[in-house]
């Protein structure tokens, strides 16, 4: 008998090693994804549930671990599917079944498009947004594109460097950065807005958390709101971007950029961000923004220190696991300068390996400030895996 480890972190060598057996693509890819083993985290689990899914787990030969309250599963996807279906449901897990059911359904086939007002992205590839600061203190480019000229050059420079999407911001969210008037910020953006979609250079988004900025740069011709308070600055924001058709980016962070530092504690971050980003899509959704139209980006930087943006770089597919695209935005950041000992002049080299492994755990859409060696890298990311969009 011989013996070859296969890999395991996507279905791809499942489906290779079915594929040389001649098995077709639809039922190798199904049978590949269905052995993939997934661990999900229940909380709130009352007593006769936790109960119920002990017995279950004996009974399917999944690994169950709990506590008061909790409980950790551990199956092949295929195991799990049954508590997601009510007709197979064991007695007492019926609480189960929809948000397994979801998770489920977005694990085998990932969102493919991303709507924004007026057309879609496809995310079969990575999808690169270029920055654009029109800030005068921005922490990395502060100042450089502070005209329109200035702004729109940089532009054109990352559109023909690969960027698929145009991040115009008017406001620096660094701490201690001095707040910006909505009339101020949109006479920031909306000029530049204007002349980017002029000129063929869109889609654009805007970097703002205020909802009279985001009115103004739909109306100006943006397709994206950008928010990185996640809905939770204004609250007439989340009814612009439905009211708009526009497409959201719902970012994580806690507090505002001045009080951000002192929340950030988490006794497990990946989980906490996650938790968090979900009730932001559901401020989202409740507002009528459709689930097609959200982005959502776990922050890093934002009330997040060095190791707690690592550990969430590594377990980016828990928050890859609410179903929605990720977008994530290392570029040029401090932790990145913690790893590596470099000034924030000289860290795109390390910008581009952390979207290259946010790729592989998931990620679709890439945040930077520099498009050219980004892209490098992500071809190469692309070209390694598919990360389930090679599902036939
Ligand atoms: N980071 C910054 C600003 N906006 N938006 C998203 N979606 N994700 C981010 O990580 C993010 C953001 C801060 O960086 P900058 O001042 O260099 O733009």
């Amino acid at each position: 008998m011989k013996l070859t480890a296969l890999a395991a972190h996507t279905p791809e060598a499942v489906r290779a090693a079915l594929a040389a057996r001649g098995w077709d693509a639809q039922p190798a890819w199904f049978a590949a994804t269905g052995v993939q083993s997934l661990v999900v985290l229940l909380e709130d689990v009352a007593e006769p549930e936790r109960e119920a899914l002990v017995h279950w787990g004996a009974k399917a030969g999944a690994d169950v671990l709990t506590g008061e309250g909790w409980a950790l599963v551990s199956a092949a996807a295929s195991r799990l599917a049954p508590l997601a279906r009510p007709d197979r449901l064991p007695a007492g897990l019926e609480n189960l079944a929809p948000e397994l059911g979801r998770f489920l359904a977005s694990y085998a086939d990932p969102p493919r498009r991303w709507e924004i007002a007026g057309r879609a992205l496809a995310l079969d590839h990575p999808v690169l947004i270029g920055i654009v600061n029109v800030t005068p203190d921005s922490f990395s480019d502060g100042g450089r594109f502070s005209t329109v000229e200035r702004a729109v050059a940089q532009a054109e420079r990352l559109v023909a460097e690969g960027c698929e999407l145009l991040d115009v911001g008017g406001e620096s969210t660094r701490p201690g950065a001095t707040p910006v008037a909505p009339a101020e910020e949109i006479a920031r953006v909306a000029p530049v807005i204007e002349q980017l979609v002029r000129r063929g250079l869109g889609p654009v988004s805007v970097d703002t958390r205020k909802a009279a900025v985001a009115r103004a740069a739909l109306a100006a011709g943006a397709g994206v709101i950008n928010d990185v308070s996640g809905l939770a600055f204004d609250p007439d924001l989340a009814r612009v971007v439905a009211e708009g058709g526009a497409g959201v980016i719902v970012m994580h962070m806690r507090g505002t950029p001045d009080t951000m530092d002192g929340l950030a504690v988490y006794r497990h971050v990946a989980a906490e961000v996650a938790a968090e980003l979900g009730a932001a899509t559901a401020r989202a959704e409740r507002a009528g923004v459709p689930r097609e139209r959200i982005v959502v980006d776990p922050g890093f930087g934002f009330a997040k220190g060095a190791e707690q943006n690592f550990r969430l770089l590594d377990e980016l597919a828990t928050v890859v696991g609410l179903g929605y695209p990720v977008a994530v935005g290392p570029s040029r950041k401090r932790f990145l300068g913690a790893a590596t000992g470099r000034p924030v002049e000289d860290r795109d080299r390390a910008t581009a390996v952390a979207c290259a492994l946010a790729w592989e755990r998931g990620a679709r859409l890439f945040r930077v400030h520099d498009a050219a060696l980004a892209c490098e890298a992500l071809r190469v990311a692309g070209a390694t895996t598919g990360n389930g969009t090679s599902a036939p």
